[in-house]
């Protein structure tokens, strides 16, 4: 009896301290320390603040209801600060504030940066805006979340980009494009009426990483997203959405003027349809006053776009342009263009048509790039266009859903993925001009700058799927607002606040995620190899996919396998796609002997036999890359195992299964891959790389005629 009793208390215990994902990072969890807690307690038992907008409101809110949780203790408001007073506002609906004579540091941080700062035994947090003083707030609960000390703190922080913003690839049906965590989490057909909770978590969730926008719907887009009823649905969203700062924007789809308003035209220079466009947008703009603006994707993958009226990407983005730029609007033009008609490599094409037009866009266009020149690839070098279009401001593009990262499973920290790129230098105006400055404005003075991260969240509960999928959203937020910060950095922030911050804990969780991305570019695409995931859904290996309707979505136009060698020739002798990159990166690019391996056979097409840096064949490096990428997965696994009992039960054991999913993806990867390579490279491969449990045929006949996202 008394062990039946025991049993059942343990399996209640289990179950409370069952974590399934919702709160994110924002959990906060009761602080054990009792001494700590004691001296945030001190600071921390008294706030005064204005609340009548409904921003601070939010701010007030979500400072209860942390200091509840991590202090179990309910802060209470006062009418004056009077020593030990946590004051937050604005100069100007705080007299207190007013009176600090803090202009200095407030002219600093624009509209949406703040200041922590300690003052006379008071914390002060303030902003020139209210939404500055709720990206305080949640700055502040970061440190107390992480058990930082507060007793003396002089924060001013601020953006380094305008537009921090979410790409959702949302359907009006609620199916994602390339989403791997549910459905979309906008429920239109109950909207307007019925606001989700979930809604409002979303928008703080942005918040507290700084991001100011979401587009709400696919750039394959769908007209009907603009219709009367549908703009009603948006509006209930925007307001949802507001007090936390989080402005929406939506997909535009270049034809609407036809499909949803009767024109016989979508032609950017007829009157008619740029009438039809001002008369929408002001549609647009009654209902949600700050209305983002636009994203739209022309004349790419089967899109309609001004080309088809023989115009340019310039004259379609500018009459759009014109519609919102009286309200404040902005269009985020995507570069992501490329045609099979168009027998150029593809990772030239866009470079090809957007250079031509830079200077030629209106002040509120900015040019939506990918991280690389093919498609968010696991490892690709930096666009072309970085650097390339000086008098055009660019924002980034990066892929949060883990398309071609392993999808819904794999632990990918994509940090690293995103610094490489930010941190790569273009050479435009000599050394030191990187993607990062290109990016923020700095290199070419622009005051429109921005970053978009391709959304990977859904209607899981835990938002993204997997919980290390929490982590990219989180890290694509952080770097947003500064591409400065470490990826190490970061991923300690989101390890403590998302997991513990017992030492022990947060290393052996950092070493997991910090090589993680490093290994599925190996156990995928290593040595610069890209595309070639399976047809379609783009789940698992495919090097074999050929001979489809259009070469530039095989694989074996990217490869280039064949009894020579392997690889892309992308020098003057091949593609001369590093024609492209200003001279020092195209020189470094074109030679075999200062060409980083990791990019190698993206611009060279090698022999097998051709000698690596580390002595071997290139088919054996092949083969040892593959190889490492599984081994890594492995450690991962054993450093995740050596957790259990310290993080909660439920993350720990589906972050175990997803890594064995992972340990056996990876392996499906480099078998796969090896043997078809193989009947190319007629080697052997190396005795110590385990053995294929399956010949190349029962790899190929694989099929995923459901697999998810497509
Ligand atoms: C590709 C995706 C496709 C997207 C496209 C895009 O496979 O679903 O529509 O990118 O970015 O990677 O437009």
């Amino acid at each position: 009896m008394k062990f039946k009793l025991l049993l059942f208390f343990l399996f209640v215990t289990s179950i409370c301290l069952a974590e399934d994902g919702y709160d994110l990072w924002l959990r906060y969890k009761p602080i054990e320390d009792t001494a700590l807690k004691s001296q945030y307690k001190e600071l921390l038992h008294k706030y005064v603040a204005n609340e009548s907008s409904p921003t601070m409101a939010a701010a007030v809110q979500e400072l209860k209801c942390a200091l509840n949780g991590l202090l179990d203790y309910q802060i209470t408001t006062e009418s004056k600060p009077s020593g030990k007073t946590l004051l937050m506002g604005t100069p100007e609906n705080s007299k207190y504030i007013a009176s600090m004579k803090l202009d200095k540091d407030l002219q600093k941080i624009g509209n949406e940066g703040f200041i922590i700062i300690s003052q006379k035994g008071n914390t002060v947090i303030t902003a020139n805006t209210d939404v500055g003083v709720l990206y305080g707030t949640f700055h502040f609960l970061q440190l107390v979340q992480m058990h930082q000390p507060i007793e003396r703190l002089h924060i001013v922080s601020s953006p380094k980009v305008k537009l921090r913003v979410l790409n959702h690839w949302d359907n009006l049906d609620r199916t994602v494009e390339r989403g791997y965590a549910g459905f979309s989490l906008w429920d239109w057909h109950k909207l307007p009426d019925y606001i989700d909770p979930k809604y409002i978590d979303y928008a703080r969730a942005n918040a507290s990483i700084g991001i100011n926008g979401t587009v709400l719907t696919n750039v394959n887009a769908n007209a009907l997203i603009l219709t009367d009823t549908y703009i009603q649905k948006v509006k209930a969203l925007a307001d949802a959405f507001r007090p936390y700062g989080l402005k929406v924007y939506l997909t535009a789809r270049f034809s609407a003027p036809i499909e949803i308003g009767g024109l016989k035209t979508a032609d950017p220079l007829n009157e008619e349809v740029k009438q039809w466009w001002k008369d929408k947008v002001d549609e647009i703009y009654k209902a949600i006053p700050d209305f983002g603006g636009f994203l739209v994707k022309a004349n790419s993958e089967g899109q309609p776009g001004p080309q088809n009226y023989g115009r340019t990407h310039a004259d379609g983005a500018n009459m759009m342009a014109d519609a919102v730029s009286p309200h404040g609007g902005v269009v985020m033009w995507r570069a992501f263009v490329y045609s099979n008609e168009e027998p150029d490599d593809r990772a030239k094409q866009a470079y090809n048509e957007f250079k031509p037009l830079d200077g030629k866009f209106r002040e509120n266009v900015i040019i939506q790039v990918k991280n690389g020149a093919i498609d968010f690839q696991p490892r690709e070098p930096f666009h072309p266009l970085f650097g390339a279009m000086p008098k055009t401001p660019l924002m980034m593009e990066f892929q949060i859903t883990q398309e071609y990262l392993g999808q819904g499973t794999h632990l990918a920290y994509l940090a690293e993925m995103y610094k490489e790129c930010l941190d790569a230098d273009t050479y435009a105006q000599g050394k030191g001009s990187t993607v990062a400055k290109v990016i923020d404005g700095s290199l070419d003075n622009h005051q429109l700058t921005g970053m978009a991260g391709v959304s990977n969240i859904g209607t899981d509960r835990n938002w993204t799927g997997q919980i290390f999928g929490q982590a990219n959203w989180y890290c694509f937020g952080r770097l947003a607002w500064d591409h400065q910060l470490t990826s190490e950095a970061i991923v300690e922030e989101w390890i403590r606040m998302t997991f513990s911050n017992e030492p022990q804990t947060v290393k052996t969780i950092k070493n997991v995620m910090l090589g993680s991305r490093e290994a599925v570019v190996n156990y995928m695409t290593p040595l610069g190899l890209h595309h070639m995931m399976g047809w379609g859904h783009h789940y698992g290996p495919g090097p074999w996919v050929a001979n489809k309707h259009r070469a530039d979505w095989t694989s074996v136009y990217y490869h280039k396998a064949d009894k020579e060698g392997i690889g892309f020739d992308r020098t003057a002798s091949g593609s001369n796609a590093v024609s492209q990159y200003f001279p020092e990166v195209a020189k470094q690019f074109s030679s075999l002997d200062e060409c980083p391996e990791k990019y190698l056979l993206w611009f060279h097409h090698l022999p097998w036999t051709y000698t690596m840096k580390s002595g071997r064949s290139l088919w054996d490096e092949l083969c040892y890359k593959y190889q490492a990428g599984v081994d890594s997965v492995g450690q991962m696994q054993e450093q995740w195992n050596s957790l259990q009992g310290k993080v909660d039960e439920e993350r720990f054991d589906q972050v175990k299964s997803f890594l064995q999913i992972q340990k056996n993806e990876a392996e499906w990867w480099r078998n796969a891959c090896l043997l078809y390579f193989q009947t190319f490279s007629g080697k052997p491969i190396p005795d110590d790389i385990p053995k294929a449990d399956h010949t190349l045929e029962y790899y190929e006949e694989l099929s995923f005629p459901y697999a998810p996202g497509h």
